[in-house]
């Protein structure tokens, strides 16, 4: 923590000393050196970049443990997002946990819901590998909380990448680096016992993600989530790093800014305002405001949208929000396209593999 205030402390003497030479000199750009921060500025234009924009309009699939109780515990309807239902009704990890023996999505189809997205006219899915519980998609060598240890038993993953890519349509990758499972995983980190148990758990996710860089070569991009918290932001160095090596394993590889944090714990934009990884993914649920954030044509960006209200995950029971009409979410995929940017739009499939 002290040296986070140090390292703040001088970041502000050096912004001020910046300032003043700034006016000094008329308008210089004031620049904070980082080792951290963006690795590249302005919109990438190699094939991969180019092949990733021209898509346009994405398919989000979540897909998880959670789909199993859809938002419901022991009879009790959660109205809040069904895929933090193990936090809303306070279930012990141990208990949530012993949902992988229940997942056997018996109706799974990965051709039919491959088939499904080609005629909706996506161009490319996104597929959560590992949600906030922890829960692999596929048999990670690194954890036994896996799809091979459930009665399903094979690599859905595996599965979806190999149908999704017959249809033409590239497959990204979802993780988030939040991990209600893990033991390690810490919120923030507040002693150098903190910090030794954190290290141990950013090397099993960096293992992961070089898991998954490896073992499914056609994967087109990486969507980072659960960033958020201060244990993360306390490691711009690692985000820095997990970038890099993704795109040295799968060059052309495609980052959102959500991986991403700086040697002062910015995130999505450093220090200098440039936006760190390929596109800016912060939109969720919304889209750009075309005046106040007239800065996205400066960079790429994605927003992607829930069908409910805020359900990511599975939820049984859809009466409990909005449901965005057909006209409602094409208005918004022809918005996000006329301002230039992606639109992800989310599926929460049923614990049984039916949409
Ligand atoms: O907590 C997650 C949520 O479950 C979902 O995955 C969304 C998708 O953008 N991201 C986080 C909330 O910002």
């Amino acid at each position: 923590m002290k040296m986070m205030n140090m390292k703040k402390i001088l970041l502000g003497l050096f912004l001020l000393g910046s300032l003043q030479q700034a006016g000094a000199q008329g308008t210089a750009a004031v620049t904070v050196p980082l080792k951290y921060g963006a690795q590249y500025s302005g919109k990438r234009t190699d094939d991969a970049m180019n092949k990733w924009r021209s898509n346009r309009f994405g398919q989000f699939i979540h897909w998880g443990l959670y789909a199993i109780p859809g938002g419901i515990w022991k009879g009790k309807t959660y109205n809040y997002a069904a895929e933090f239902l193990k936090s809303s009704a306070r279930i012990p990890t141990p208990v949530w946990d012993s949902l992988m023996y229940q997942f056997n999505p018996v109706k799974f189809d990965a051709k039919k819901w491959a088939r499904m997205a080609k005629n909706m006219g996506v161009k490319y899915m996104t597929i959560t590998t590992k949600h906030h519980e922890g829960f692999c998609m596929w048999p990670s060598k690194y954890t036994e909380f896996n799809v091979g240890n459930s009665p399903y038993k094979k690599d859905i993953l595996k599965e979806l990448v190999d149908a999704y890519n017959a249809e033409g349509i590239d497959v990204n990758f979802y993780y988030s680096v939040l991990d209600w499972h893990h033991p390690d995983w810490l919120y923030d980190i507040k002693s150098t016992e903190d910090s030794v148990a954190f290290a141990r758990f950013l090397v099993f996710a960096g293992n992961q993600l070089k898991e998954l860089a490896t073992n499914y070569p056609t994967v087109k991009g990486f969507w980072f989530d659960g960033t958020w918290d201060n244990s993360v932001k306390k490691n711009g160095r690692w985000t820095y790093e997990m970038e890099k090596m993704l795109k040295e394993i799968r060059p052309g590889v495609v980052v959102n800014s959500r991986l991403r944090a700086d040697d002062f714990g910015k995130r999505h934009k450093d220090s200098n305002g440039q936006l760190m990884g390929d596109y800016e993914s912060g939109y969720e649920r919304r889209l750009p405001n075309p005046v106040k954030d007239l800065n996205v044509t400066q960079w790429d960006w994605e927003a992607c949208m829930t069908i409910p209200e805020n359900q990511w995950g599975y939820h049984k029971d859809w009466s409990i929000s909005h449901i965005k009409t057909p006209v409602e979410l094409l208005e918004m995929i022809v918005n996000a396209t006329a301002m230039g940017g992606n639109f992800l739009l989310n599926f929460g499939p049923a614990g049984d593999g039916t949409f």
